[in-house]
């Protein structure tokens, strides 16, 4: 049994003169003691006597103190927040197809292999292959990545990341923690910041139907459901096949259908129950914890009713606030053109809670394909469509939200259909999205993923 001790926070410091120029410091200390997955918090307070001057600064003092601590802690500094994410800049990196660093880890994944010639298979990319690119990613003006989710997947979907099996456990073909971890502190220790994929609404596809019509036909009543196959289950916490909805396929891209329906086999989360809100919650703190990062986006953010999101992201808020990381970034994935469907997961726009940050701005991103990337539409769409920010998103999200060209769920820019390899309006583009209001964000893998997960 491993137990880690890291110091969370050392906090409430005063300072008071005594009378022969001592200074004298109450910390209260935060930490907490892992065993196996499970976390305690313990705290201590108590006064140091710092043996300097009362010209000695606050920040000196507290550095004594963290020196002071005691070798039984392994000391871990949490990265801090952006004082406001509308300074960044995202480099979008889909960690599979960016930079192999580590060949040796190429066949570690013990569900799926190494094929560099099939596009649906596992082609090496990996943490070490990320951290060897940041200083040719920063030279780009990135000041953040955006990596694909990282637990354990079923099978073939290995590659992509977006169908987990084991949500604690890191898919080893991407590298070790300590990959993780030096990739991440590496990326921290140029001013850059980490975003990780999070996935809430699904696992792999582990379950079925014998019914027929379950593939394609939504079914409110729901359908009898099995394990595809039973030696191969999901582990805790979602071991049990009453943590998924039953309805069988999304047939229509409508609520409920998208709600409650599987998304291409999907197994789809009962995330209106608090057993799988609570454990949600629980995995991706724990991945904060783990790996310091400092912002999640949110796949599939409109297939989970609002009333999770009203619970999961002030969680996630609160959890990393309590690491120091007081601007903890959440911007969810909503596929849609419309304005009022994107922004209605915004901040408090549903009701509730404040939810997401923002989101990805699906319908910017339509009108730049028709105005620049076909050159089919006219310029005047995109005055039209900024005009429609006010009022159908959170007035914190307006001038958040997070602006692409494309992305690996799109055809990229430059492909036949769009702008068939015009680097005029590639240069155009991107020189809108630079400039243009929202946080920008660039993929810019190899040409093509060859990767779609939806049908629309
Ligand atoms: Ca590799
Ligand atoms: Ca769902
Ligand atoms: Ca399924």
């Amino acid at each position: 049994m491993v137990q880690r001790m890291k110091v969370l926070r050392v906090s409430s410091i005063y300072s008071q003169m005594s009378g022969n120029d001592n200074i004298r410091v109450r910390v209260f200390r935060v930490w907490y003691r892992v065993v196996g997955r499970n976390r305690k918090t313990v705290s201590d307070e108590r006064m140091v006597k710092f043996p300097g001057s009362c010209r000695c600064s606050v920040t000196r003092i507290i550095l004594y103190l963290l020196m002071a601590i005691p070798s039984s802690f392994v000391l871990a500094q949490y990265h801090p927040s952006p004082a406001d994410w509308r300074d960044q800049n995202i480099y979008f990196i889909f960690t599979d197809r960016f930079n192999d660093g580590d060949p040796s880890n190429n066949n570690a994944n013990p569900q799926s292999s190494y094929n560099g010639t099939n596009s649906r298979r596992i082609h090496g990319g990996d943490f070490r292959g990320i951290e060897q690119k940041l200083d040719y990613i920063q030279a780009l003006g990135a000041t953040a990545i955006w990596i694909t989710p990282i637990p354990q997947n079923v099978g073939s979907s290995g590659y992509h990341g977006y169908g987990a099996d084991n949500f604690y456990q890191l898919q080893p073909n991407w590298g070790s923690m300590s990959d993780l971890t030096s990739m991440v502190a590496a990326a921290h220790s140029r001013g850059m910041y980490v975003v990780l994929d999070v996935v809430c609404n699904h696992q792999g596809n582990r379950i079925d139907s014998a019914n027929s019509s379950w593939g394609t036909v939504f079914n409110a009543s729901g359908y009898p459901v099995r394990w595809s196959n039973s030696a191969n289950q999901y582990p805790a916490p979602f071991n049990q096949l009453t943590n998924f909805h039953n309805n069988g396929a999304i047939q229509y891209y409508i609520d409920p259908n998208q709600v409650l329906g599987e998304l291409s086999g999907l197994d789809d989360l009962r995330t209106e129950t608090m057993h799988v809100r609570t454990n949600m919650v629980n995995i991706y703190a724990y991945w904060i914890q783990a790996a310091d990062f400092d912002g999640f986006r949110l796949d599939t953010a409109k297939h989970v009713e609002p009333g999770f999101w009203q619970h999961f992201n002030p969680a996630i808020r609160a959890y990393a606030a309590s690491l120091g990381k007081t601007n903890f970034f959440q911007f969810g994935e909503v596929f849609d053109g419309s304005d009022s469907k994107c922004g209605f997961y915004t901040g408090t726009k549903a009701g509730g809670a404040f939810a997401n940050d923002s989101v990805l701005d699906y319908p910017l991103y339509y009108k730049l394909q028709s105005a620049l990337a076909t050159a089919s539409g006219n310029t005047k769409q995109l005055e039209d469509r900024f005009n429609a920010i006010a009022g159908n998103y959170d007035p914190a999200a307006e001038y958040h939200l997070v602006t692409f060209l494309d992305n690996h769920d799109q055809p990229r820019f430059m492909s036949p259909n769009w702008a068939n390899n015009n680097t005029n309006r590639l240069a155009v583009a991107l020189a809108f999205l630079y400039s243009a209001r929202g946080i920008p964000c660039l993929l810019r893998n190899r040409a093509e993923l060859q990767w779609r997960r939806r049908s629309r």
